[in-house]
């Protein structure tokens, strides 16, 4: 079966994960993705994090499914004649170097332009033009330029990075979708162009949620589903909030049965107006039902925190699996706080290819994390990553190199 973007070449210069995120997802969805790797180094993931030694962490093949690796030292001339020959062969070029890397490498936008008018160049960059423009940016410290640390935590305690990748695999993300849309207007003008994504921009967008409150904050002075109200003056910007909900129906972060012993043993709850009947009655409030402080969605927000200790201690009598098949019944929404352990034994996500176990010859059987976006025409294989080098003489042969060619520069050190 053909997939959605087959007949698409992909030149990934990507390293990392942010990059790395973006071109694994264009694989998934069928483009020839080439990774180009430092000869006799490659993407410095390969080897951080490792658990097992000599084989490619963990780290490097969960981003880096579905891709063919050829090494290249693109500061060599010959290597960069190799670079350009790609350049005209590929529709799309991603990367995610340093500011100024690929320029000083000679491969400036003008250049690849003029090799290929076609081709789109996508680039992840830390911030975009500004102030820090020129600094290299790592996941976290895009979370705290982009909005996310200064809102994410307790009131009490300092700005707080998540364990989401929503600088790196957010900012990727962003980028293919950007990439996609550069790809079909290219169908009507015949040009490619430029593709940018910052990751101080990319979590912002995650976060606009915080713009919208700071703006509402400015105007009335308070947030009555923050947890600060009604005991807590706000300052001038959104406080953290805890765990409450981002939107307009509150929400906490309730204790269960174990919660003691069991780091997860919690349930995510949400006081949903429209089920608020069943709420009561579920945990055996009905007096609420009749109570003029307890009727409405508003003149239940002076009093969130008694609401949530209350169910907490009917949550608090059952298992979070439990706690959610009663409320189920009820539509009241509700989530359990799953472990990662618990995540990878989950049968429905293996069932639906979210989670994947894949084989390698170095490292053996390991989990990823598959294709998240199911396409029913373009359906997702998740293949091993490549090891270093390993499509190097295959993807010249294509470009019509001859084997003595390729073993030249081999002995010349610009493969490897
Ligand atoms: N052959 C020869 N040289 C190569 C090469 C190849 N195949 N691939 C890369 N290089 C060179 C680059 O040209 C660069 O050389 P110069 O510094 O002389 O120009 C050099 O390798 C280092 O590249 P880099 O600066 O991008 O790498 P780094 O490890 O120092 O920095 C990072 C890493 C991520 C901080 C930086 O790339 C960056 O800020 N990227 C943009 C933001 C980003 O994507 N961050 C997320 C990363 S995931 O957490």
């Amino acid at each position: 079966m053909s997939k959605a973007l087959s007949g698409y070449r992909i030149l990934d210069f990507t390293h990392v994960q942010s990059g790395p995120t973006c071109t694994q997802l264009l694989a998934w969805f069928g483009a020839d993705v080439i990774k180009v790797e430092r000869a006799g180094e490659g993407d410095a993931t390969r080897g951080q994090l490792r658990d097992i030694p000599e084989a490619d962490s963990l780290y490097f093949t969960m981003l880096n499914h579905n891709k063919r690796s050829i090494t290249l030292d693109t500061k060599n001339p010959k290597g960069k004649q190799v670079l350009e020959t790609l350049i005209k062969e590929c529709d799309v070029l991603v990367e995610n170097f340093a500011p100024g890397a690929l320029d000083r490498m000679g491969f400036t936008w003008e250049r690849i332009n003029e090799l290929n008018p076609k081709m789109i160049v996508a680039s992840v960059k830390g911030f975009g033009p500004g102030p820090y423009e020129h600094c290299k940016v790592y996941e976290n410290v895009a979370q705290c330029a982009g909005g996310s640390a200064s809102t994410t935590g307790f009131d009490d305690g300092p700005p707080m990075v998540t364990g989401a990748q929503i600088g790196d695999s957010g900012t990727g993300l962003h980028l293919a979708l950007g990439i996609l849309a550069a790809l079909l207007q290219r169908h009507a003008t015949g040009r490619g162009q430029k593709v940018l994504a910052p990751m101080q921009d990319a979590v912002l967008n995650l976060c606009r949620v915080k713009l919208r409150d700071q703006q509402r904050l400015e105007r009335t002075g308070v947030m009555k589903e923050y947890p600060q109200y009604p005991d807590t003056p706000f300052g001038d910007s959104v406080p953290r909030a805890g765990n409450a909900s981002g939107g307009g129906q509150p929400g906490s972060i309730l204790k269960c049965k174990g919660w003691e012993t069991d780091p997860n043993a919690y349930i995510y709850f949400i006081t949903q107006g429209a089920v608020w009947d069943s709420i009561c009655k579920v945990i055996g409030k009905e007096e609420w039902l009749t109570d003029p402080e307890y009727a409405t969605p508003a003149t239940r927000l002076p009093h969130l925190k008694h609401i949530f200790a209350t169910v907490e201690e009917w949550t608090k009598t059952m298992t979070k699996f439990e706690a959610m098949d009663i409320l189920n019944k009820f539509d009241i929404p509700c989530g359990p706080i799953l472990s990662m352990k618990e995540i990878a034994e989950e049968p429905s996500l293996r069932e639906t290819g979210t989670i994947v176990e894949v084989d390698h010859p170095v490292r053996g059987k390991y989990l990823t994390v598959g294709n998240p976006i199911k396409l029913s025409d373009s359906p997702t294989d998740v293949t091993r990553s490549p090891l270093l080098g390993e499509h190097t003489e295959e993807v010249l042969g294509q470009l019509g190199y001859t084997a003595e060619q390729i073993a030249a520069l081999r002995a010349e050190r610009v493969i490897s």
